[in-house]
């Protein structure tokens, strides 16, 4: 495919992935990415590009959330699965009637529950296609919508034209850290990515307050907790109006 036809491809793929519901669309090459842990190993091999897309969550969910997650926070991450998991259906299956080899990865499934992994992390594929930047939380922050996004992936071998990566702009801020129900956040920064979760994290805290105690809450059903979400000065000011019509 020639530069030309390739540009054009491209804004009109993402166009198509904003019309299925996607608020975010990145493309990132896939070379790079192959030092990730991916499943299986070769994840990657047959395909050049990974379509990265997120969509937005509803702003009033969080601010329900006070020390624990809600009941309707559940229900909007499923929902959310939901929508993205068919937005990098349709996107594969559009692709591969154009001829190129598409594959969606799932927007929530681990594959390896003992030390949670899944194929492949949409964080670092989101960080590498300019979606926004790996924050202290380790979650991938948007400048529009803070981390009040979800992610989904579709591997291809269309000669997509590539994004590239954008600035961390946590700075100083130590929000996450101070509210972490389950003091994870180490509150250090990164100018790309971290090389390991306990990098950022003390990881197995992380994940023993959402597996041992928010999964088992009434009508939570599965590992989510939304606080260091919820306290970023990102996206916060997302969805309010300030020309007086809302007060
Ligand atoms: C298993 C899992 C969990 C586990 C483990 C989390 C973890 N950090 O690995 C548990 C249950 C603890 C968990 C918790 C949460 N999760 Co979770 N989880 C996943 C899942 C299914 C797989 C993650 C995985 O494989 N991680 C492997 C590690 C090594 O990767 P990583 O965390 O991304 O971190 C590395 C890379 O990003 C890398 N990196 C970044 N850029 C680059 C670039 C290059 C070139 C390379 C080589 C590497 C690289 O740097 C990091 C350190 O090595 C993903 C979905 C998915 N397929 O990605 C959702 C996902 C990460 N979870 C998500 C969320 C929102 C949460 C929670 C907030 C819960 C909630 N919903 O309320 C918490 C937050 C925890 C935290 N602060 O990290 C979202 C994140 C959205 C966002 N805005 O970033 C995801 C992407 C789901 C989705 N479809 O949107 N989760």
């Amino acid at each position: 495919m020639d530069k030309t036809l390739a540009v054009n491809y491209t804004k009109q793929a993402k166009q198509k992935l904003i019309e299925l519901g996607a608020d975010l669309v990145g493309v990132a090459e896939t070379e790079p990415l192959q030092a990730l842990k991916t499943d299986p190993p070769n994840l990657l091999d047959s395909f050049s590009r990974a379509l990265s897309m997120a969509v937005q969550l509803p702003a009033a969910v969080f601010e329900m959330i006070a020390d624990q997650p809600t009941p309707i926070y559940d229900s909007v991450y499923q929902t959310a699965n939901r929508i993205l998991d068919e937005i990098a259906f349709k996107t594969a299956k559009r692709l591969q009637n154009d001829g190129f080899r598409s594959l969606p990865i799932p927007a929530s499934q681990v594959l390896d529950m003992q030390n949670w992994y899944a194929a492949i992390s949409h964080k670092a594929v989101a960080r590498m296609a300019g979606l926004g930047w790996q924050g202290k939380n380790l979650l991938l922050i948007t400048p529009k919508y803070g981390s009040r996004v979800r992610l989904v992936t579709v591997l291809t071998d269309a000669p997509l034209i590539i994004d590239g990566p954008v600035k961390n702009r946590c700075g100083n801020c130590m929000m996450c850290r101070d509210a972490c129900p389950a003091g994870a956040i180490k509150g250090l920064n990164t100018e790309n990515h971290y090389k390991n979760r306990n990098e950022a994290l003390y990881f197995d805290k992380c994940a023993a307050k959402l597996d041992t105690e928010f999964a088992q809450l009434p009508k939570i059903s599965a590992q989510i907790c939304g606080i260091c979400i919820k306290v970023c000065p990102f996206g916060r000011k997302f969805g309010k109006r300030s020309d007086g019509f809302a007060s």
